[in-house]
This record gives C-alpha cells, sequence and structure tokens, in this order.
C-alpha cells in the first residue's frame, strides 16, 4: 500500500508530508506495514533442489582446477537459493554447502564466529581437527565446529571427500557478530594431533540422540561431543523404527552434556523415510540432505525426486511432505534460535498438498547420477 493508494488526490500539504518524511529519513508505517508484519512468514527463499549429478561433476572440477591453498581456502560450493537475488545463502537463516577434497590436500586452519556442522556424504581418510582434537570422518558421521574453534580438514587418503557443510553464518550475519581469524602459525594447520576422536571418550554420559527432536533447552555451553557416528545413528533409527509404524522417524543429534541441540544456533536431525509422510510446515528455516535412498518430496506444491546427495532448502512456513520406499534425510534447521525466543511453531497438514509445479524432471534429472 502506497501513500498514492491510500490517497489518490493529496493535497499540497500531504504531498509535501511526504517529501519531508522522505528528506528526514523517515517512513510512515501505513505505507509499509504490509510488507512487515505479514499474517504469516513470507521467505524470499523458495524451495529448491541442487542435484548430486550437478554438483558433482563441477566440485571434480574445481579439485582439478583450483587448489587449496591460502588464497584458494576451502573448497566450498554455496547453495545459492535462486530466491535470494544472488546471495549465497540456501535458505534465508541458513548456509548449506557442498565441500570437496581432493586426495592428499589440506585445507588451512581458522577460526570464525558462526559456527559449523559437517554431514560427510562420501569418502574416508579425511579428519577435521577442532581445537586439537582430530575428529575422523566417514559417510554418514556428524562432525561439530562450535563457534570460535579453531578448525582445518585433513584427507590423509588417496580418495575425494564430499561432504555437506551447514552454518549459522546468516543468523550471525544478521546479528552483525561475524569475526574470522586465520591460524597464525607456525604452519598453515594446528599441531598434529597425537590421538584422534579424543571428544567422543570423553563426552557426558548422557543421550546422543532425542526421538522426535529435543525440548526446550539452550545449550549453555559449548559441545564436548563433536562426532555423531553413522553406525549410531542408523542404530537409533532402527530401533525407533521397530517400536513405530509412522512413515517418517526422526531423531535429532542430542548434546549428551546438556540434553540441548547440537549448537545452540542449529539442530540437526535425520528423518527415515518409509512411506509417505504427512504435510509438515514449521516457522523457521531448513536444509534436507539425502544421505540414502531416492524418493519425492512436495515442497509449498513443487513436487522434487531425488537421490543421493541432493539438497533441498524448506523455507520457512512451506508444507513439506516425503515419500520414499526406504530413505534417509539429514536434517539442517534454525529451530533453537525460534525455540529460544519463543518463536517456535510447527502445523501437520491435514491432506496432501496439491502439486502445483512439477519440478522433478526439470532440475532433480540433469545428467546422469
Ligand atoms: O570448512 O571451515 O562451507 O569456514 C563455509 C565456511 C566451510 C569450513 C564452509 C567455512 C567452512
Ligand atoms: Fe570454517
Amino acid at each position: 500500500m502506497t501513500a498514492q493508494d491510500i490517497d489518490p488526490h493529496p493535497t499540497p500539504d500531504l504531498t509535501a508530508l511526504y517529501a519531508g518524511l522522505a528528506a528526514a529519513d523517515l517512513q510512515p508505517l501505513w505505507t509499509i506495514t504490509e510488507d512487515l508484519l505479514t499474517p504469516t512468514p513470507r521467505p524470499r527463499a523458495v524451495p529448491w533442489l541442487w542435484p548430486a549429478a550437478t554438483m558433482k561433476p563441477l566440485a571434480r572440477e574445481a579439485i582439478r582446477l583450483v587448489p587449496v591453498e591460502r588464497g584458494g581456502e576451502r573448497r566450498v560450493l554455496a547453495l545459492a537459493n535462486p530466491g535470494l537475488g544472488g546471495r549465497p545463502y540456501a535458505v534465508g537463516t541458513l548456509w548449506g554447502a557442498l565441500q570437496c577434497l581432493g586426495p592428499r590436500e589440506v585445507a588451512p586452519a581458522h577460526r570464525h564466529t558462526p559456527g559449523a556442522v559437517r554431514f560427510v556424504l562420501e569418502g574416508e581418510g579425511v579428519w577435521t581437527t577442532v581445537d586439537g582434537d582430530a575428529c575422523d570422518m566417514g559417510p554418514g558421521d556428524l562432525v561439530l565446529t562450535p563457534s570460535g574453534q579453531w578448525h582445518d580438514h585433513t584427507n590423509a587418503g588417496d580418495a575425494e571427500m564430499f561432504w555437506f557443510d551447514g552454518l549459522d553464518l546468516p543468523i550471525v550475519e544478521a546479528l552483525d557478530g561475524v569475526f574470522f581469524e586465520h591460524w597464525p602459525g607456525p604452519g598453515e594447520s594446528q599441531p598434529a594431533p597425537p590421538a584422534h576422536n579424543v571428544s567422543e571418550s570423553r563426552a557426558p554420559a548422557g543421550r546422543r540422540y532425542t526421538p522426535g527432536g529435543v525440548t526446550e533447552v539452550l545449550s549453555p555451553r559449548p559441545a564436548e561431543l563433536l562426532t555423531y557416528r553413522w553406525a549410531d545413528t542408523d542404530a537409533e533409527l532402527t530401533r525407533l523404527g521397530l517400536a513405530s509404524d509412522a512413515p517418517v522417524l526422526t531423531v535429532e543429534y542430542t548434546d549428551p552434556g546438556t540434553g540441548a541441540s547440537v549448537l545452540p544456533t542449529l539442530s540437526c536431525a535425520v528423518h527415515r523415510v518409509r512411506g509417505h509422510g504427512p504435510a509438515v510446515r514449521r516457522a523457521g528455516n531448513a536444509v534436507h540432505v539425502v544421505f540414502r535412498g531416492r524418493g519425492e518430496s512436495v515442497i509449498d506444491g513443487r513436487r522434487f525426486s531425488w537421490g543421493p546427495g541432493d539438497m533441498l532448502a524448506v523455507p520457512s512456513w512451506t508444507a513439506v511432505e516425503h515419500v520414499a520406499e526406504a530413505a534417509d534425510l539429514f536434517v539442517l534447521s534454525d529451530e533453537p534460535v525460534l525455540r529460544a525466543l519463543g518463536l517456535a511453531r510447527r502445523e501437520v497438514l491435514a491432506r496432501p498438498q496439491p502439486v502445483v509445479e512439477d519440478f522433478s524432471h526439470t532440475i532433480g534429472r540433469r545428467g546422469a547420477r
């Protein structure tokens, strides 16, 4: 609603008022309220899918052409949601990316205030050193890099390595809280750690997974446990699956020391899909990463079909439903932030959504997998 709409025949005084406001860097709420106080969230990010079949050949070319050294830094392909006007964000509040390392490559050490999680898609012989602890990475493992902790990535093997990176960078940026530092040396990496996976053996005894999702806890301290193994995640889902006949099972990774989400800003979970799930929408954004299996999702009326390594943007308050015979999706969301601020909302819709646009053959199946 513009001033012109409100009053199509303004008096000279009224025209002068609007001119005076603009000249004084003031905006009258009555002309802008509909874009600000929307009845429901209006994310600029759109439902989207990045196919592995498109990303992986480009990642391989990047391995061939762009060395990972100071200057090249990390070899990361950021998901840039087409609704976000060129910003390198998967959805409004979340960074999502495909990171890859070639054989024998090391990505230089650094630290930053945004927190990160890595969910491994394929490869072996790689570790991320987090404040001196070398966290080994294998397919399906989740490795945390909490805010402010030094980290570097080492591929000691002969294979290429691919993983999903999730960061709260857009949230920290919105708070004008981004700080970044290169490792001061000596060398480009932290000293070679004497032992690997120390955080796993020293972690508090609490539970590492919560069926459905963790409760209203904001973690009071950085996570001590930095790695969650796929074998444990899978076992938890299998146990849950035997006790339930729901078409979608969910476990959220849990900080065993506090019972909270893995990072103060980020929730990580896995959906095991084994049927036609309900249409669900929640306030807050998410990125879903296919780890295993093939299936289809409808997000706000757009249908996408997917397979291993594909990544999906699920913007705030868009209804999402998944259909698969047997598939595991890693889910990254900003849920802890909404919970901490009393803004969390979730709704299960009564029936499946009508498919308005079918994207399953346009972007879901480009090239060979
Ligand atoms: O691996 O440290 O996707 O600093 C974005 C920023 C990964 C990393 C990203 C980062 C990293
Ligand atoms: Fe980093």
